[in-house]
């Protein structure tokens, strides 16, 4: 027999029961995280989406009642109804002596995973049972500190005078160019789920000035690593009147103060993934280095032989993350690796981009744009594309396209790295991979 609801309401969430609620009656509920029977008392640790209390049984001191019929197992959907007590021992310093508990959901015998935070489950069983796997405190300090990362990112560019944007998702014709797309059935047309919000967001800084856009891009990419799902969460970021030093400033002060957001509000956080020392606040200005000095670096310094034109591969990153363990920039790299979009430099050998790295990891790309439709339109053929299919997008350079740069940042890979993760699964609710459609 499970329990009602019932008139019963949560109070309060197990964070805000402190000591100075002592003597106080509360409603909590949440999951048995935990629990001890040591025959006359019964030890009981009550998990909400902030953290957990302690619930204890002592017979005599609770009804004999409740105190037989409390019989529980992990993760037990619970709600408890008693006066806080201070408890030194007890995590936050307190323990609920309970009136009343009400068994609202019972689970199987044996869990799936591991829910007590003993051992980590390996990560596919943990993914195949994610909304369980989700209430572990682990994951909850990983899934808080996104809140904050998003959150500081907004405040952080609503202060700059930006205008968050949504566009759309279904897309009639690639974005970035290449073949990552995945093709989808649009009533009777081929359609395809966006790559990035790139020429939506280009189109609206000749409109708002400042534009983001934090959202969903697909990549039909067949990369079975630990840096690459098929649908991220990018920060699409957009400037008009500036070029790509600009927006390289923008970002490194967005990458400063949202991880000083994330020290000041969710230390506890860090401190439980054992990233406090790791997650620290980076010295800004970034050092910049262009394509060309760390290709010759990687070729002089490790051995390898990348020829200029050449993405560097990922053991040449790998050695390169070692020698620059934290943030820095790479500059203009050969036009004949940019989309059309990229503002070619003034030796069009090169471009007027770059990518943010942290180590190894590519965390951002972005760069000045090209704003003249001309221009554009020779880009986009010189890159084998047909203009015709971008028309729409092309039109709008008609009607005073200002200059323009910007970037998108891998929120994903950051939480990734912010985190100490091993894997980019991690750091995603419910991850898409080549392998991965459920849950
Ligand atoms: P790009 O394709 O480099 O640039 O993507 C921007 C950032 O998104 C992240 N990223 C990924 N993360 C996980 N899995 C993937 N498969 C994956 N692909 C990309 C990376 C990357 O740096 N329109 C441009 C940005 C711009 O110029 O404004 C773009 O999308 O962190």
């Amino acid at each position: 027999m499970l329990d009602e609801l019932g008139d019963w309401r949560k109070t309060h969430f197990t964070r805000d029961v402190t000591p100075d609620l002592v003597g106080n009656e509360v409603i909590l509920g949440g999951w048995v995280r935990n629990y001890r029977d040591l025959g006359g008392l019964k030890f009981l640790s009550l998990q909400d989406k902030y953290g957990e209390r302690q619930i204890t049984l002592k017979k005599g001191l609770i009804s004999d009642d409740l105190f037989d019929k409390t019989k529980v197992g992990y993760q037990y959907c619970l709600m408890v109804k008693g006066k806080v007590k201070a408890f030194d021992k007890a995590p936050g310093g307190i323990e609920i002596i309970p009136s009343d508990i009400k068994i609202l959901n019972r689970t199987p015998d044996k869990l799936p995973i591991d829910m007590t935070g003993e051992t980590i489950s390996e990560l596919d069983l943990r993914l195949n049972h994610r909304a369980l796997d989700l209430r572990s405190l682990r994951n909850q300090a990983v899934f808080e500190i996104r809140g904050e990362m998003l959150r500081s990112i907004r405040r952080f560019l609503f202060e700059k005078a930006f205008t968050e944007i949504s566009t759309p998702k279904i897309i009639g014709s690639a974005t970035e160019g290449g073949t990552e797309l995945f093709p989808i059935m649009y009533f009777e047309r081929e359609a395809f789920l966006t790559q990035s919000a790139q020429l939506y967001k280009e189109q609206l800084s000749g409109v708002y000035e400042r534009v983001f856009e934090i959202s969903d891009c697909f990549r039909a990419e067949k990369s079975r690593t630990k840096r690459h799902i098929c649908e991220i969460f990018i920060l699409d970021v957009e400037m008009a009147f500036v070029t790509m030093e600009d927006v390289m400033k923008l970002l490194e002060e967005l990458i400063h103060n949202v991880i000083k957001d994330i020290r000041d509000n969710k230390m506890n956080e860090l401190k439980f993934l054992k990233m406090e020392n790791e997650t620290s606040l980076p010295e800004i200005p970034f050092p910049r280095y262009r394509y060309e000095e760390i290709i010759d670096l990687i070729n002089n310094k490790f051995g390898f032989n990348i020829e200029f034109g050449e993405d560097p591969s990922t053991e040449a990153y790998r050695k390169l993350g070692k020698e620059l363990p934290d943030y820095y920039y790479i500059t203009h790299w050969p036009m004949s690796i940019k989309p059309f979009y990229i503002m070619p430099s003034k030796d069009p050998k090169y471009s007027e981009s770059f990518d943010l790295q942290k180590g190894m990891l590519e965390l951002t790309s972005g760069g000045t744009r090209v704003h003249n439709k001309i221009q554009l339109v020779n880009a986009l053929e010189s890159k084998g594309l047909n203009s015709v299919s971008f028309e729409s997008h092309l039109k709008s350079f008609d009607y005073g396209m200002p200059p323009h740069a910007g970037f998108g940042l891998g929120v994903d890979r950051w939480l990734t790295m912010i985190c100490g993760l091993d894997d980019i699964r991690e750091a995603v609710f419910y991850p898409r991979t080549p392998d991965r459609l459920e849950p």
